[in-house]
């Protein structure tokens, strides 16, 4: 460790006895212990003069409260992390209003257990899952014309690198897509831009980003050889869900970013130096943030100036740094940062990216139009395309924006969120030594990751909340065993100085999240019967047919019953019980389970859902509706009897 951060330890410790020391210790301790804390310089809070003020006033909470019966004004569409699902808050209540599984088994809903959702998630040859599990980081919606269009949702799956989408008007997943020949993929954006504005040649896509170097093909070549390893830069059309095209790159990408123009993509690189081992990846002072052109990548690819990969058919471009050293004709652009930086935002006017130093105090503003100019040979090196550096405090990780020209970083460290304005830094950076880019701090509890603000990724950042998604809730809650609740805390940007709002709860382990205005989401809520090509229309149509060993159900429910008394089959058979839902009201929704059975699945009104399962146990075993729909709803069963 060195003597300054060794200083900032022991400030940390003095300057507020309890609570700094509860955490910033632990922190600091534990990435001392793994050697990153000689990354960091110290960085004085005084200097600035704004200092973290004690959190836990909730002046101005009760003007956010939504009462019985009110609404809230926003969504946020948050992930979950190594739960797998995608999550629905109400914001500013906090309120949770949604879990959506994705990537993960959920018998609430059936997600993993009818047919039709295993065949989203994508099934083995003798039908079951080919993985029960994810992990969601980065939520991101999509666009027209820079705001939210209220289509589509996307999530990353980190684990088992897939892409997924929601549908917003269901907030259901509707498609999964594997990312190939990557491992590690993290960050998601989608374009700002949609492809029915007639000046736009391009359909909208989602860019994808992957943290970790692998052989490729990953088919037990070069393992002990990491220097052919490397990661790749993903391109997956919107609409259709494919895989587009790749980008070969050297280092890694972490977190992703678009222009407003549809021109740029970008990544923050915490690993340019293709460390294998903690080490190697922490060492070298400054990394990078790199800018895909978009335009010249999908050029390229059209004049076949690409290679594919083992097996896999998705045409790859050379995006490394000795492959694109002339700018005029360069794909990609890396714009070194310091060091091991995480997160990149965008300024929701479009003109200036910024990413974050994790292991330097510092954020890096990058500005758009320089990367333009670099790219047209207008620029010397990629570093001008920098044009602020503003110290903000310890373990800066992610901005959100207020439309205001502030940002909002959170403080991983610190355990804060700093308010900076970006001019003030662009001055400051110029040589202006009575700029002060720091405008305020506030004290977050604790740790925090992710901060989002109130439509902060759109052109129409409306500068009234911001999250703060934090990593540690330690004593913020009552204690429910080992493992924690997090926390999230809701901040009021709209005045000078930032005031906490309220916490609340998130179940482990969100990361990102977006703010979505209620007005830009419409949701039908209730299905359309003619949407489900199996649904059994009518409810002469109860039936039971068989072929062979294979029995066929098609059933109807209606509260409080379901069209048949009985299924009768025999041990062994194959048996597919579809299930439509003929009830028309809103929220009255029927479940289907078979005791014993571990069969549990829903059908909302007019949905028709089915499940495939063999009949392994001779007996009786009831069915019952599981989702309470009736003064009736125990009423509403009817048996399952295996023959012997
Ligand atoms: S990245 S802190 Cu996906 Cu920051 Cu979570
Ligand atoms: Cu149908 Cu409960
Ligand atoms: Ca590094």
């Amino acid at each position: 460790m060195s003597d300054l951060s060794k200083e900032q330890v022991n400030n940390d410790v003095l300057e507020d006895e309890g609570r700094r020391k509860f955490f910033g210790t632990t922190a600091v301790a534990s990435l001392a212990g793994a050697g990153l804390v000689m990354g960091l310089s110290a960085c004085k809070q005084s200097e600035d003069g704004v200092a973290g003020k004690a959190a836990g006033h909730l002046e101005g909470s009760s003007k956010f409260e939504v009462q019985p019966g009110k609404l809230d004004s926003y969504y946020s569409f948050s992930s979950a992390g190594h739960n797998g699902e995608m999550r629905i808050y109400g914001i500013p209540s906090g309120r949770t209003l949604k879990r959506i599984p994705v990537f993960n088994v959920d018998p609430m809903v059936g997600w993993g257990i009818t047919n039709e959702s295993k065949a989203i998630m994508g099934t083995n040859a003798d039908g079951s899952l080919k993985y029960m599990t994810g992990d969601t980081h980065h939520v991101h919606g999509s666009y027209t014309d820079g705001t939210y269009n209220g289509k589509y949702l996307w999530t990353n799956d980190k684990l088992n690198n897939r892409l997924a989408r929601i549908r917003m008007d269901r907030m259901e997943c509707d498609a999964i897509t594997d990312i190939p020949n990557v491992q590690g993929f993290h960050g998601i954006f989608p374009d700002k831009r949609d492809p029915v504005d007639a000046n736009v040649n391009f359909t909208t896509r989602v860019f994808c980003g992957s943290e970790f170097a692998s052989p490729k093909p990953n088919d037990g070549r070069d393992t002990s050889d990491p220097t052919k390893w490397f990661s790749l830069f993903t391109c997956v059309d919107a609409e259709s869900m494919e895989v587009r095209w790749q980008v070969r790159i050297n280092g890694n990408n972490d977190l992703v970013a678009t222009s407003y123009d549809g021109k740029l993509a970008a990544s923050n690189q915490y690993n340019t130096e293709n460390g294998a081992v903690l080490a190697d990846m922490m060492s070298v002072e400054r990394d990078a943030c790199v800018f895909f052109n978009i335009e010249r990548i999908e050029a390229a690819i059209k004049a076949g100036k690409s290679f594919t990969i083992g097996n896999t058919k998705v045409p790859v471009v050379d995006g490394t740094i000795d492959a694109n050293k002339d700018p005029k004709t360069a794909l990609v652009c890396y714009v070194p940062v310091p060091k091991n930086p995480h997160g990149v935002n965008i300024s929701p006017d479009g003109k200036y990216f910024v990413c974050s130093g994790k292991l330097s105090p510092t954020a890096t503003v990058i500005e758009t139009e320089l990367v333009h100019k670099w790219f047209a040979g207008e620029l010397k090196t990629e570093r001008d395309a920098v044009v602020a550096e503003p110290e903000i405090g310890l373990g800066p990780l992610h901005t959100g924006f207020d439309g205001k020209g502030n940002a909002f970083t959170t403080l991983f460290l610190d355990s804060q969120i700093v308010k900076w304005n970006v001019d003030k830094a662009i001055a400051q950076f110029k040589g202006d030594k009575s700029a002060q880019p720091v405008l305020d701090r506030i004290d977050v509890h604790y740790q925090p990751g992710h901060g989002y603000t109130s439509m902060g990724e759109t052109k129409e950042a409306d500068g009234k909340f911001y999250n703060s998604g934090n990593k540690f809730s330690k004593d913020r809650f009552l204690p429910v065993g080992p493992l924690h609740v997090e926390t999230e805390q809701l901040i009021d940007i709209s005045g000078e100085k930032m005031q906490l709002i309220h916490d609340h709860t998130a179940y482990p382990e969100p990361h990102d999240a977006i703010i979505v205005r209620a007005d830009l989401v419409k949701t039908k809520q209730v299905s359309d019967m003619n949407d489900y090509p199996n649904a059994v229309k009518s409810m002469s149509d109860n039936r039971i047919e068989r072929k062979g060993k294979k029995v066929m159900v098609y059933m109807t429910s209606q509260a409080p019953n379901f069209g048949l008394s009985e299924i009768k089959v025999k041990h062994g058979d194959d048996v597919t019980i579809t299930l439509t839902n003929h009830d028309k009201v809103e929220d009255l929704t029927h479940g289907f389970g078979i005791e014993n059975y571990n069969v549990n699945f829903i059908v909302n009104p007019q949905e028709t859902h089915s499940v495939s399962f063999k009949a392994n146990k001779a007996g009786v075993f009831w069915i019952y509706c599981t989702h309470f729909c009736h003064a009736l709803h125990l009423e509403m069963r009817m048996r399952f009897i295996v023959e012997a």
